[in-house]
């Protein structure tokens, strides 16, 4: 082991300095595992040493935590000749869409392998989809244990961490073969004793956390009252009503009002709009209790907004509870729409993802979403998400609320564009909380009994996460 952390050392994949690390703690050391790519001898022994700590034979399948695990994962399995299987960072939201490549039979058992754990959040990312398909994880193999959290976090979700290296260790061989000095040693040390705890970070809490809870996190009234209602009626549905008139639009407010804890509305599709319309839907809405969302997906700047959100023949801000708005134009728009709706104690969602095939809302642009809405979490009370499942832990907060659009019974499309998933595919795997259903119902012989059918299944889905 002497011989790997000197080596280590010597391709420079072992730092000393102020780094700052992605929990956000400053450490005196970092180590870049990415690096021993370069030297596949090295890369081929740091697998074997991996493997023998184990019994290769207990298991079915391998795999590697994304990225710098994953050449390991694949030596490990060349050379044992295990089958790999790989997790997804992100779902794609084209072709298959799944989660974990490669074949396997719910029941295998699987080794996770990782290069280096501090907190053990990603090893449990790895570890969610896996133990969703019905593979059982009880091991992990790692070759730096940075000694900060990661051994007690896997243990609590039955996973055994089997290290090879503790970072303890690794600085007191190179003090001793004089590649570092006594004093960075000492400050290695004091750094692990004032930081032998690092939590998983919001995406296991949020995961677990129910409405109730998180109720009492959100800043926003409408926040607060939407996940109220959710528990008191038991439903996390949300009914796209894109019906052809206004007068349609009402009845079917009334048949499906109780099954609903949203009304999603596009009132510019309505050709006999009038302006008693929101009060009409306000009665309704007040009768069965449910939030009443206009998608109206402001884009523009700041100012235009406040016009668009007030005025025009509409008057959205009279009567909807929720809107939504892009972020394409910067945060000057959630500025805007604050500015008339934080008063009437209205709320806001962001749109951080999209449903339609080949939408550019992902990645950075996701994450922008995210921390545009941390600084106005007064009046931002969650995203239009559709997997936020896949966001990396730190995007993830329990107090705003996720709602997925592209949900039938069914996975599939239409013709242009739209992406189905399942309700419980969206609140348990893809970690969203409210269903967007609209054709799925509007379509159907019976649209209450299609909408009774939805809330069911959505709130079941939320109740298997809970548990
Ligand atoms: P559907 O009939 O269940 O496909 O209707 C979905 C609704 O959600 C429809 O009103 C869309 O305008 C809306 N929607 C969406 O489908 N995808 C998105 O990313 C966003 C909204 Br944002």
């Amino acid at each position: 082991m002497e011989a790997l952390i000197l080596k280590l050392h010597e391709i420079s994949a072992v730092k000393f300095g102020s780094f700052k690390l992605k929990s956000g703690i400053t450490s005196p050391i970092y180590i870049d595992l990415r690096l021993i790519f370069s030297y596949p001898s090295l890369l081929s022994q740091i697998s074997q040493t991996l493997i023998s700590s184990v019994s290769a034979a207990s298991f079915d399948l391998v795999c590697g935590v994304p990225y710098t695990a994953l050449p390991i994962a694949t030596c490990v399995s060349v050379a044992n000749d295990i089958p790999m299987v790989v997790c997804r960072k992100e779902v794609k939201h084209y072709g298959t869409a799944k989660a974990i490549e490669g074949h396997f039979n719910p029941g295998q058992r699987c080794l996770v392998i990782e290069d280096l754990v501090t907190s053990g959040a990603s090893v449990l990312e790895t570890v969610a989809p896996l133990r969703s398909a019905g593979i059982s994880v009880s091991d992990a193999v790692v070759l730096i244990d940075r000694e900060q959290g990661g051994r007690e976090n896997l243990e609590d979700k039955g996973i055994r961490l089997h290290a090879m290296i503790k970072l303890s260790e690794m600085v007191r061989v190179l003090r001793e073969n004089g590649k570092i000095a006594e004093d960075m040693e000492g400050v290695v040390m004091r750094f692990l004793e004032e930081n032998s705890k690092v939590a998983v970070p919001n995406m296991e809490i949020s995961r677990v956390l129910r409405y109730e809870e998180r109720a009492k996190l959100t800043k926003n009234e409408m926040g607060n009252k939407l996940f109220g209602l959710m528990v008191k009626k038991e439903s996390n549905l949300c009914l796209a009503a894109d019906v052809g008139t206004a007068a349609e639009l009402l009845h079917l407010a009334d048949e499906v009002g109780p099954e609903i804890c949203l009304l999603k509305t596009h009132v510019d599709i309505l050709p006999d709009f009038t302006s008693d319309f929101g009060s009409k839907l306000r009665s309704i809405a007040d009768k069965h209790n449910f939030l009443i969302f206009e998608d109206r997906k402001f884009a523009d700047i700041g100012n235009t907004v406040t016009m668009q959100y007030e005025g025009g023949i509409f008057h959205i801000l009279d009567w909807a509870d929720i809107v939504n708005a892009h972020i394409v134009s910067g945060p000057g728009i959630v500025d805007g729409l604050k500015l008339k709706g934080l008063p009437r104690g209205r709320g806001l969602l962001l749109l951080a993802e999209m449903s339609s095939a080949g939408n550019l809302a992902t990645g950075e642009y996701t994450a922008a979403a995210v921390k545009i809405a941390e600084n106005h979490s007064d009046f931002v009370i969650g995203f239009i998400s559709v997997n936020p499942a896949s966001w990396p832990g730190a995007l993830v907060n329990p107090a705003f609320i996720q709602a997925t659009p592209g949900v039938q019974m069914v996975k599939g499309g239409d013709a242009l564009g739209q992406q189905y998933n399942t309700p419980y595919s969206v609140i348990h795997d893809r970690g969203s909380d409210i269903i967007i259903v609209g054709r799925g119902i509007i379509k159907a012989a019976n649209p209450a009994g299609a909408a009774r059918e939805y809330r069911l299944q959505g709130w079941d889905a939320y109740l298997a996460k809970c548990t």
